[in-house]
């Protein structure tokens, strides 16, 4: 058994919580951080001294960071398809998973998303907005091309580079903001749906995020 402590909520235990369901494991998940609290007990800290989610825990082994999470449990777990076992096959899926993580959930989710639903109108920064919109303007269309030339973000079959990409979208599509055309993306989040795992643990309700004012 699996064991992963953070709230469903969060894009870093959701892409988690997909992957283990695609792989079929049988894992526990607690709700801990934003509401629930819990990440500054001496336990908690004991597993991440950063006091943030998720924490992952199999066996003898207790990790946090979620792309490192990701890459162990595919590796431990997955099928050759989600993250080759030979280096070459796996760098530029790692490339792009990568890619996703430091700029489209760096500019989209920190920049956009925090500040459009987790952040009073008051007190929104309006500079920073601007700039995670102009960024996505220009990541989204080469993720884009990126998928109408191979299918997937990483390559032609599902890898890791999808679910770092792949668990953005379901925010991305909607919350409110002027998005770039990116009809193969479209396409593309349009698959992701059919998928029941991607269904349960990506399309999560920010509701619960979102503050008063916003
Ligand atoms: N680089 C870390 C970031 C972890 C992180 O910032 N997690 C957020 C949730 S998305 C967190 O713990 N926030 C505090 C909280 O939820 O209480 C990762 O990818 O796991």
């Amino acid at each position: 058994m699996i064991h992963v402590h953070g709230r469903e909520t969060s894009s870093n235990v959701q892409p988690v919580m997909w992957l283990c369901a695609e792989l079929g494991l049988d894992v526990e998940r607690y709700d801990v951080g934003g509401a629930f609290g819990g990440t500054d007990t001496p336990e908690f800290l004991a597993m991440n001294p950063m006091g943030k989610i998720p924490v992952l825990q199999d066996g003898d082994l207790t990790m946090f960071e979620s792309q490192a999470i990701l890459r162990y449990l595919a590796s431990e777990y997955g099928r050759d398809a989600i993250w080759p076992s030979e280096a070459r096959a796996r760098a530029v899926q790692d490339q792009w998973m990568e890619w996703a993580k430091q700029n489209v959930a760096a500019e989209f989710n920190y920049k956009v998303f925090w500040q459009l639903v987790r952040t009073p109108a008051s007190e929104r920064d309006g500079a920073l907005v601007r700039s995670g919109i102009e960024a996505v303007h220009r990541l989204m269309p080469v993720a884009d091309a990126r998928i109408a030339q191979n299918g997937w973000l990483g390559g032609e079959t599902i890898s890791l580079a999808d679910f770092t990409f792949g668990v953005q979208l379901y925010r991305y599509y909607t919350v409110e903001f002027e998005r770039p055309e990116t009809p193969n993306i479209d396409a593309y989040y349009a698959r992701l749906q059919e998928r029941a795992p991607y269904r349960d643990h990506a399309m999560i309700s920010y509701d619960s995020l979102r503050v008063p004012g916003a």
